[in-house]
């Protein structure tokens, strides 16, 4: 890297705001999508703030130079554009704003905020997997990125891990170029800053604890719906062990994580995963710290020798596997050549062994799918594979893939509104599935793997370390389709908009309108996440696991019960209790009083209850009540009743939901 050479120019900019901003996406009415809570925080914030700050310590843009830098997530939070603007008029101030991390979905919004500070006479960069895949397959300019160049704009192509520093000092000098290519020249990780954890950008996301970490970059494989290969190469190069066991021992002393998103597109073929997984589990064994981690793997990882054993004992939760389709013609026509369909149900289960969950990534939409061999393969998953999680995606040409490449060159249509390649709409026509019948497949995929019956499944066959993961995962996909619609991963709790931050083109609503749309909306994602909450509570009831104590006493009364030839007293029961108590001392054992009172009532004995069948079933015939008006009907002190046992319920839910964290 370049040393700082321009200490003259030090002299007239001495404060630098440095914004890096992850921009966010439009919905289909036009407002930018964002949420009160996130789920998944960025790891190109992190990323880049983690190579910003080491800049900062070395002092290595000159001593006199003050940078301070602004981490913006769009997703779960508002870009403050009119002070990130004012914030240059104070004397010796440079402000720059990078946008970052910008996928295809992401390029229409970072577009408009780009030419918002371009107005502005600020210095703007952008970056991330769009520009960087977008020109990375084509020998010409396309008309969007030539119009940001235009405006001033300063496109990245590709990483800059070994070319931060020089970048931010052109920004600072005023001798940014209109382009900067660093495609060819793919940084070595391996002694490269770590993604930096930030305190205050994590309280905007629903666990405290998470954080994200690439371990590697690069993927050997050649599917041809994927960027990665074209943008991070088919070269692997990964971080070293020691330097992700020291950030992940600083993050837990300084910030309390614990859990991490490894997010390498292919963590199997990190060449340095055994020596990642070793520092791990010494971590976890020898300096007690409990780190957890959910990592990305391709279908063939399982047979790699020791590589899911080491996993499990480095602290893998989830694996997230790319098995995309279950039709081997679609897995030939993606280049997908790795993946063996009659081995995924080994694949799932050499994880399951080792109490590892199992997410997999399935595309819908290749050439071979008809709106049959779609539903049949899904039923196939669900009964035959049997992961515990699935993600669906509509088949998007991604520019930067070959896929995009191909219908490029064929001219075939495809949308021309970069928002909407988010794997969530439909951006080509589909031979088998037209008019819509693709987004209805789709929908019904989603629908048919997170039913009630199979959620149910899924906890009763996991292993008590994985049921809270697993049923959370649920809680948050269900929420994100049921409230919003949305990709879950795309998705966060609670939607926030804001009446101005509309797309250039759609109209602006007058206050009284917007809030007459927004009271609507809000009334009905409320009461659809009431509802969602109500069913995982129902699923949780069912399958929840008894604990040891509860266990051995449903044993003693069955061993006592059958002795009695069926014949179950009071006092059988309390003798089942009292030889609990005696293997598990901490056991509270209820008087016959008690006993006989929890017979009749559910409610001194919450424990007890295995689903809220009989709630649900006197809410509906009160609503019905309520809603003919035969107020007559309704019993005051019932109502009293059960709205009490419904909070215990509600709050045993919680109270096992926050100790499973
Ligand atoms: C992790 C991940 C996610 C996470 C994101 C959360 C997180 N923890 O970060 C989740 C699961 C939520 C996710 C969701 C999606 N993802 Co994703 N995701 C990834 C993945 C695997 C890693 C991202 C990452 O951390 N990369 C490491 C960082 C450091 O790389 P980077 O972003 O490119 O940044 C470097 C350079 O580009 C550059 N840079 C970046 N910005 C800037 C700015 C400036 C000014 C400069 C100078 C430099 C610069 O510097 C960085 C360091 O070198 C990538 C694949 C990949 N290998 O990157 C796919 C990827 C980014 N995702 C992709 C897609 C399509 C999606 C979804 C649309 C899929 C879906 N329907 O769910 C959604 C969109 C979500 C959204 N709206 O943001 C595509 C994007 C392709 C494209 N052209 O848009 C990718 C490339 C995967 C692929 N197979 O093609 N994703
Ligand atoms: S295995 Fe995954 S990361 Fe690798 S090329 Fe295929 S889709 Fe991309």
């Amino acid at each position: 890297m370049r040393q700082p050479t321009s200490a003259a120019l030090n002299l007239v900019t001495k404060n630098v705001h440095l914004y890096l901003i992850k921009p966010s996406q439009y919905d289909d009415d036009g407002y930018v999508v964002r949420h009160w809570r996130g789920v998944l925080p960025s790891n190109t914030l992190a990323c880049l703030a983690g190579l910003t700050q080491d800049l900062i310590d070395r002092k290595a843009l000159g001593a006199s130079t003050q940078i301070k830098m602004h981490l913006v997530d769009e997703a779960v939070e508002r870009v403050p554009v009119r002070r990130i603007c004012r914030s240059q008029r104070v004397p010796h101030t440079k402000t720059i704003v990078c946008l970052v991390g910008v996928q295809t979905n992401q390029f229409p919004r970072a577009t408009d905020l780009a030419l918002q500070f371009g107005q502005a006479g600020l210095t703007v960069m952008m970056g991330g997997f769009h520009v960087s895949g977008y020109l990375a397959l084509r020998p010409d300019l396309p008309a969007e990125i030539q119009e940001l160049i235009s405006a001033g704009v300063t496109i990245v192509k590709g990483e800059v891990e070994e070319t931060w520093g020089d970048l931010l000092r052109d920004a600072i000098t005023g001798k940014l170029k209109p382009l900067y290519d660093f495609l060819s020249n793919k940084p070595d990780l391996f002694d490269k800053p770590v993604p930096l954890i930030s305190k205050r950008y994590l309280r905007r996301f629903v666990a405290r604890n998470f954080g994200t970490l690439d371990c590697g970059r690069g993927c050997p494989f050649d599917c041809s719906f994927c960027t990665v290969i074209n943008v991070q190469g088919r070269k692997m190069r990964f971080r070293s062990a020691e330097r992700i066991a020291a950030a992940v021992r600083r993050n837990f002393q300084v910030h309390g994580v614990t859990f991490y998103f490894f997010t390498d597109d292919n963590f199997a073929r990190n060449r340095n995963w055994e020596a990642i997984f070793d520092a791990l589990s010494c971590l976890r064994e020898i300096e007690n710290i409990p780190v957890e981690f959910m990592m990305q793997v391709d279908t063939l990882s399982w047979r790699i020798p020791n590589f899911v054993e080491k996993a499990a004992r480095a602290g893998c939760q989830t694996v997230f596997i790319g098995v995309e389709s279950l039709n081997p013609e679609n897995l030939k026509a993606a280049g997908k050549r790795q993946n063996r369909v009659d081995e995924y149900h080994s694949l799932i289960e050499a994880y399951r062994r080792l109490n590892i969950s199992t997410h997999v990534a399935y595309i819908i939409g290749f050439p071979c799918d008809t709106p049959d061999s779609v539903r049949q393969d899904i039923i196939c998953l669900i009964e035959q594979v049997r992961p515990d999680h699935a993600s669906f995606f509509m088949l998007t040409p991604l520019p930067g893939s070959y896929d995009h490449l191909r219908m490029l060159r064929l001219r075939e249509w495809m949308h021309p509104d970069f928002n909407l390649y988010d794997s969530h709409h439909e951006v080509t026509v589909h031979p088998h599935m037209k008019n819509g019948l693709w987004k209805e497949n789709y929908v019904e995929a989603w629908r048919r793997f997170y039913s009630l019956e199979n959620m149910k499944a899924v906890l009763r066959r996991s292993a008590s370390r994985a049921y809270w993961n697993n049923l959370l995962r649920f809680l948050w996909y269900r929420n994100s389709m049921e409230t919003e619609g949305r990709h879950p991963m795309m998705c966060g709790f609670v939607r926030l908009k804001a009446r101005r931050d509309r797309r250039p083109g759609y109209p602006l609503p007058t206050r009284w309108q917007y809030m007459k749309v927004r009271a609507r909306e809000l009334r009905a994602q409320l009461a659809a996440s009431i509802r969602v909450l109500l069913e995982m509570q129902e699923v949780w009831l069912q399958t929840r696991h008894p604990s040891a104590a509860e266990q051995f006493v449903a044993e003693e009364l069955h061993r006592i019960q059958m002795a009695a030839r069926g014949r179950l007293r009071l006092a059988d029961e309390q003798l089942a209790h009292l030889r609990a108590k005696v293997r598990f001392p901490a056991l509270h054992v209820p008087s016959k009083i008690q006993l006989l009172w929890a017979k009749w009532y559910p409610l001194l004995a919450p424990s007890r209850v295995y689903t809220r069948a009989d709630l649900d079933c006197f809410w509906r015939a009160t609503w019905q009540h309520w809603k003919q008006r035969q107020w007559f009907r309704i019993q005051p002190h019932r109502v009293a009743f059960n709205m009490f046992r419904d909070a215990q319920l509600l709050l045993m839910f919680f109270f096992h939901m926050a100790r499973a964290q």
